[in-house]
């Protein structure tokens, strides 16, 4: 084995860690996910660890599983990444930095990196979630990035209420949503950028938070520095990176990527049959509830009749969680486990349960209960788009 300096040397990486010079990755090996053509090179960026590569112009990197069996918390350095349009702003001055309040406001409003980390900062620990998380396991198949479950991550934000913001700047009678605009662009002029709305009142809910640092350190570049949106309980589409540009309108806003894409169909599951067509659609939103099982592959070997401690997290779009329950018996029967330590209700939830298993295969399921009642379904539920997943997850084990 040669050593991470001598390899960083010679594949010219030494001198791409200290700048963000060139988008530059290179492959370490693969790894399976559990689909068709699910085979996707280990891939290192810098301030990231090999993490599993989707593309590369821009780059899409998804969290290798097993991080999740490390705590609630996702390292900043296996955060997974997530872009639509190429054009990375890799060597911006956090100096010359600025953030633009506009539009329907009384005082335009251009903030440097310093003026933001002057006013009151706030923490809060939350999940972000890609909307198309775990879309490769769609079944029929659906377009767009074929991800496993690792398009997700937990990490405790800091930042200021975008709520402050907006009042500094005085949002003027009749506004109707908030526009955010970041700093990576399209390649082609004809590729609409990459702009996201939240009604206005959502944006005043005090929670909305910009933020500037994560786990303590400034965001990774590929994760948004020097500020992005947090947006609670809401997917990932929303948060959106490099934000440099804040408009309020009063209409609403009717961009691409928010008129035409990242839409779920207007039903209460935001499912319909599948291989078929919504007959309308609304923009997505919220979390479902999601569990899993962190500490056990799919097809491991586990000891029978001796206790086998499960563990995992779970995590749903903002009521909190207040039940895991495990079955080994196709869900004839469920096991309440003990939650771990509750770090808000935006957070992943650990959660553990000792089994014991006679000799032989089984299916072990998990299944989360938010305190709203909402719940996670056996069956999966469908969309066009691949947004939602959230059936109750199968790890199968063999016990000898
Ligand atoms: N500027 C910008 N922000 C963005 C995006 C983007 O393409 N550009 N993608 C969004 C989507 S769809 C997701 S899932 C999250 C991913 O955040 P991450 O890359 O920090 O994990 O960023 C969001 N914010
Ligand atoms: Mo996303």
């Amino acid at each position: 084995m040669i050593d991470r300096r001598e390899l960083l040397k010679r594949t010219g990486l030494l001198a791409l860690t200290a700048g963000f010079s060139a988008p530059q990755a290179y492959a370490l090996d693969t790894v399976t996910l559990p689909f068709d053509n699910g085979e996707r090179p280990l891939v290192r960026y810098p301030q990231k660890r090999p993490m599993i590569g989707l593309t590369s112009r821009p780059p899409q990197l998804e969290t290798p599983f097993s991080v999740f069996d490390g705590g609630p918390i996702t390292p900043n350095n296996a955060f997974f990444v997530r872009y639509h349009l190429a054009n990375i702003p890799y060597n911006l001055d956090p100096d010359k930095f600025t953030l633009q309040i506009k539009g329907k406001v009384d005082r335009p409003l251009k903030l440097s990196l310093k003026d933001i980390r002057k006013m009151p900062a706030t923490e809060l620990v939350a999940v972000a979630q890609c909307s198309g998380n775990s879309r490769g396991l769609f079944d029929p198949r659906v377009a767009g990035g074929q991800l496993g479950n690792g398009a997700m991550g937990n990490a405790r934000w800091r930042g200021v209420p975008l709520k402050s913001v907006l009042d500094m700047a005085g949002v003027q009678a009749g506004s109707k949503q908030v526009t955010f605009n970041g700093m990576d662009g399209p390649v082609m002029e004809t590729t609409p950028d990459f702009v996201k709305a939240l009604d206005i009142d959502h944006a005043r809910d005090g929670e909305v938070m910009l933020a500037y640092g994560m786990n303590g350190e400034d965001l990774p570049l590929l994760n948004g520095f020097p500020l992005r949106l947090v947006v609670p309980g809401y997917y990932g589409t929303y948060w959106v990176k490099h934000l440099n540009e804040i408009t309020v309108v009063d209409n609403v806003f009717d961009g691409f990527w928010m008129k035409t894409a990242y839409r779920i169909p207007d039903t209460p599951c935001g499912c319909i049959e599948p291989g078929t067509a919504p007959k309308a659609t609304i923009p997505i939103n919220r979390f479902t509830v999601r569990s899993f099982i962190t500490n056990v592959a799919n097809n491991a070997h586990v000891k029978a009749r001796s206790p086998v401690i499960l563990k995992g997290i779970a995590f749903d779009g903002g009521k909190g969680i207040k039940e895991v329950a495990v079955s080994t018996d196709n869900g004839a029967s469920w096991t309440p486990a003990r939650l771990g330590r509750d770090l808000g209700r935006y957070s992943f939830r650990e959660w553990k349960l000792p089994i014991k298993l006679n000799p032989g295969n089984y299916d072990l399921r998990v299944r989360a209960t938010n305190n709203a009642g909402d719940t996670q379904p056996m069956e999966p539920r469908w969309n066009p788009a691949g947004y939602l997943r959230n059936v109750v997850e199968t790890v199968r084990v063999i016990a000898a």
